[in-house]
C-alpha cells in the first residue's frame, strides 16, 4: 500500500471513530429541529463537533495569530471587517479594501467550519495565509486546544447582550435555515426557555462569555474582552484599542490623516449591508451574504421579548454575573 492510500485509509478509519464519538455525546434540538451535541459541557450545531474536535487536536498556533472569538451573533462580521482593515492597512489602501468586493466572513474564515471541517489536518503554513494569520472561531474558552492558550498569540473576544444575541440567533437560524419536516418548530417562548436552560448553539451563553472575560482579567495582555454596545457607542476609541492589543497601532499621523474614522465607515453596518456583494452573494455555506446583516441595533429584542421573559433574562443575568464584574444594560437602546 502506498503511503497515500494508507494515511487516506487513517483518516478514513479516524473519521469513522469519530462519528461514532460524536453518537455518543448527548443530543438535543436546535429550534428548527437539528441535532445539537453537547460536548464538554456546551451544545455545538450538528456540524460542528468533527470540526471542533479536529482544530483542538491540530492546530498549531503561531505566535503572531490573531483568533476572533464570538457567540454566533454578537457581532462576528463586524470584528472579522475591523480586525482585518487594521492589520492590512499598509498593504490595501481602505478605497481598494477586499471588503469592498469580498464577505468578511470570505476574508477572516471560522479555523473550525471552514478550515477542520473540510480536512482534519490542513496546511496552514503556507501563502494562503500569510502572518499574521487571522482566524474566527465560536469555540468556548474551556474547548480551546492547548497550543493556542499555550502561545503568545492574542484572542480577542465579542460579546452582545444576551436577549438581543439570542433574537439575532433566532432571525439568523429561523429565518434561513432549512426546517426539519418531521419537527414541529419553537415558537420563540420554547426558544427562549431552552437559551435560558443554555441549550442553544454554543450555549450556555453566560459560561462562554464567562470564560473569556476571566480569561482577559487574568492574561490581560492576551485576551481582550469587548462588547457589540460599547462599539456601537464609540468606535473610534475601541477602534484604537484594539490596534494597540494587537500591535498595530495607529501613529499620530494616521490619527491626523483620519484612518480610524474611515475604517470605522469602511466597517459599520450600512457600509457593509449595502455593498453588491453583501446584496447578491453567497457565502461558504451556501446562506446569502445578506442573512448576516439584519438590522444590526442594540436593543431590537424589545420587539419579540415580553416583559416577563425580559424580567427572567434580567435575573437570569444578575445570578449567573454574580460578583464577576461583568455586567449588560439591558435597557440600552439605539435609535
Ligand atoms: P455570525 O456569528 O454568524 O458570524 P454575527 O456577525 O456575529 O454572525 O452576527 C450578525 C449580527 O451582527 C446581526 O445582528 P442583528 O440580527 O441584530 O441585525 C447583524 O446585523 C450584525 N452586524 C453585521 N455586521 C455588522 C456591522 N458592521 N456593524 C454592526 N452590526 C453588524
Amino acid at each position: 500500500m502506498d503511503d497515500k492510500t494508507a494515511s487516506k485509509n487513517i483518516s478514513t478509519e479516524g473519521d469513522k471513530l469519530m462519528e461514532e464519538l460524536i453518537q455518543t455525546l448527548p443530543q438535543e434540538k436546535d429550534w428548527v429541529g437539528s441535532t445539537l451535541y453537547q460536548y464538554q459541557g456546551f451544545w455545538y450545531p450538528f456540524f460542528a463537533p468533527k470540526a471542533v474536535i479536529a482544530f483542538q487536536n491540530h492546530v498549531k498556533a503561531h505566535e503572531t495569530d490573531i483568533f476572533l472569538i464570538t457567540m454566533p451573533k454578537s457581532g462576528t462580521t463586524w470584528l472579522k471587517a475591523l480586525i482585518f482593515s487594521i492589520v492590512n492597512r499598509n498593504q490595501f489602501p481602505l478605497t481598494q479594501s477586499p471588503l469592498l468586493t469580498a464577505n468578511p466572513h470570505e476574508l477572516v474564515p471560522f479555523i473550525d467550519f471552514n478550515i477542520y471541517s473540510k480536512n482534519q489536518t490542513p496546511d496552514l503554513e503556507n501563502e494562503n495565509f500569510p502572518s499574521p494569520r487571522i482566524f474566527a472561531t465560536h469555540t468556548p474558552y474551556g474547548t480551546l486546544p492547548s497550543s493556542i492558550l499555550k502561545s503568545n498569540c492574542r484572542i480577542v473576544y465579542l460579546c452582545r447582550n444576551p436577549l438581543d444575541q439570542f433574537i439575532s440567533d433566532w432571525h439568523f437560524i429561523v429565518d434561513n435555515f432549512p426546517r426539519n419536516e418531521d419537527f414541529k418548530p419553537f415558537s420563540i417562548e420554547e426558544g427562549f426557555d431552552r437559551f435560558c436552560k443554555g441549550i442553544h448553539a454554543f450555549g450556555p451563553f453566560w459560561e462562554h462569555v464567562l470564560g473569556f472575560w476571566k480569561m482577559s482579567l487574568e492574561h490581560p495582555e492576551k485576551v481582550l474582552f469587548l462588547k457589540y454596545e460599547d462599539l456601537k457607542k464609540d468606535i473610534a476609541s475601541n477602534l484604537k484599542k484594539l490596534a494597540d492589543f494587537l500591535g498595530y497601532p495607529f501613529s499620530e499621523e494616521e490619527i491626523r490623516q483620519g484612518v480610524v474614522e474611515e475604517i470605522s465607515k469602511l466597517c459599520r453596518f450600512e457600509t457593509l449591508k449595502t455593498l453588491e456583494v453583501n446584496i447578491t452573494g453567497e457565502s461558504y455555506v451556501g446562506l446569502k451574504n445578506s442573512a448576516f446583516f439584519r438590522n444590526g441595533k442594540v436593543g431590537d429584542w424589545v420587539n419579540f421579548i415580553n416583559p416577563p421573559m425580559a424580567d427572567r433574562m434580567k435575573q437570569l443575568s444578575e445570578e449567573k454575573l454574580g460578583d464577576s464584574g461583568l455586567k449588560f444594560d439591558l435597557l440600552d437602546k439605539e435609535e
